[in-house]
């Protein structure tokens, strides 16, 4: 087993990339407001349903110029799918082959998650804040071996008739609710704001959407634009409420997508309702992917989510850099100026030149800045095309295939064999899960 960490820790080490200069500590001793925006996929932003912007909020967000956003940024999750994405921004390993880590391993595993992370370098609290059940994905006792020291699940929320919704509360009044408890947090804070209206099977009234319906046969492909756009006003609420209350100058917030919301086989009704001349992603959708040669190339393509930082001062731009959910915890942790050398991650921080750009999906596809290589047939980003490649170039592409294949097996060891046991980084203590009683308020 210790032999196994060696090797883990070899790879983690050999393939650690330093912080940009230019970003490093710009955003110290700021609180972290971290917004899961529920199965929001990038091309919803700039994308128009009867001439209307589905997130006109956001859309408007990322041109400030203290945001700044990536826009070949994608998820990775597998079976797991919202605890999947949390794994890996919260400790920058990958989430399990099948099932949930959170659910399978969340309860017993040792882990060095941002909360303690934060915590111990930095002085931070943390705390989550969900509408919906304690239990989902085994959050209760995920979150304790975070390191949270607070978890406001649906008990903490109104849950009358009209403000319930499938996976919890409806995203205003979440947000609404959530405020009164961010205000009391110790600061700095490391916040977590989880959203469930943008969930399938997108249900929303219309006194709750007043978006248009677009014009396809899917209800469900209708009903995304709507929850999309109502989360998109609830969004807009909330960044209103933190200028008001004064804590967007103390803030980072980052938000990001946690993964599809409309799944493949709804791709190609919904390619035709795309808007190329407003919508970026869809902009990049090659000429060919129309609906009747819409492929797994283009499918691919879709996976893109959202990341966006925002704080006063930050150097803000849409950034075109390719990475992924695992990236994201090493590009945190260095703009907030804490060191991850030490630490046990897979990711490498989006802003640092040596930052990795191969994107390893859990199925062991992968993109790379030029290719999409999805069960070994090799893509061209550009044309959309299956490439005939060089000897040479098909060697770069195999040895990335097992650079892939590497991580994820490394990162499978570290969790099944819950290796992070046997090592801890210089100045850390371990978290004891025990110590969090989630069923206290702040009043
Ligand atoms: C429920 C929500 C949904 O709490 O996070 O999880 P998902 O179905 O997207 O994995
Ligand atoms: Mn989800």
């Amino acid at each position: 087993d210790s032999a196994d960490m060696d090797k883990i820790l070899q790879y983690t080490r050999s393939h650690y990339a330093a912080p940009n200069v230019s970003y490093y500590g710009t955003a110290k001793g700021k609180n972290v407001i971290i917004i899961h925006m529920e199965s929001f996929q990038q091309f919803l932003i700039g994308q128009k349903v009867d001439g209307q912007e589905v997130t006109p909020f956001l859309n408007s967000l990322i041109k400030q110029k203290d945001t700044l956003s990536f826009d070949n940024f994608y998820h990775q999750v597998g079976n797991g799918k919202t605890s999947d994405a949390e794994n890996m921004l919260e400790t920058s390993t990958f989430g399990l082959s099948s099932g949930s880590l959170f659910t399978a391993l969340g309860t017993d595993n040792t882990f060095q998650g941002a909360p303690s992370l934060l915590q111990q370098y930095a002085g931070y609290t943390s705390a989550v804040f969900h509408g919906g059940l304690g239990t989902f994905w085994n959050r209760n006792n995920v979150y304790k071996s975070l390191g949270y020291n607070y978890f406001f699940d649906g008990n903490f929320y109104n849950h009358d008739a009209d403000t319930r919704t499938a996976y919890g509360i409806k995203d205003k009044l979440m947000f609404g609710e959530s405020i009164k408890y961010m205000e009391h947090l110790q600061q700095p804070f490391y916040a977590k704001v989880i959203t469930t209206t943008n969930h399938y099977p997108f249900f929303i009234t219309d006194e709750d959407s007043d978006f248009p319906e677009a014009n396809t046969d899917d209800a469900y492909i209708k009903g995304y634009f709507r929850t999309a756009h109502y989360l998109d006003q609830a969004l807009s609420e909330f960044f209103a409420y933190l200028k008001t209350s004064g804590l967007e100058k103390n803030s980072i917030v980052m938000l990001y997508g946690d993964h599809f919301g409309l799944s493949d086989d709804r791709n190609k009704d919904l390619a035709s309702l795309l808007t190329p001349d407003s919508n970026p992603t869809a902009a990049k959708l090659t000429n060919d992917a129309t609906p009747d040669d819409w492929n797994a190339f283009d499918n691919a393509q879709l996976q893109r989510v959202p990341l966006i930082f925002h704080m006063p001062g930050l150097k803000g731009g849409v950034n075109h850099t390719y990475g992924g959910e695992i990236d994201v915890l090493p590009t945190l942790l260095h703009l907030l100026g804490v060191k991850s050398n030490n630490f046990v991650q897979f990711g490498t921080d989006l802003l640092s030149p040596q930052h990795d750009t191969t994107i390893a999906f859990r199925n062991h596809d992968f993109v790379t800045p030029r290719y999409t290589v999805l069960s070994g047939v090799v893509y061209d980003n550009k044309t959309g095309q299956i490439v005939k490649l060089s000897a040479a170039d098909q060697a770069t592409i195999d040895a990335k295939q097992q650079h892939v294949n590497q991580e994820l097996s490394l990162s499978d060891t570290l969790a099944n064999k819950n290796l992070l046991r046997f090592y801890v980084p210089k100045g850390y203590t371990p978290v004891n899960p025990d110590q969090a009683d989630f069923s206290q308020s702040l009043a």
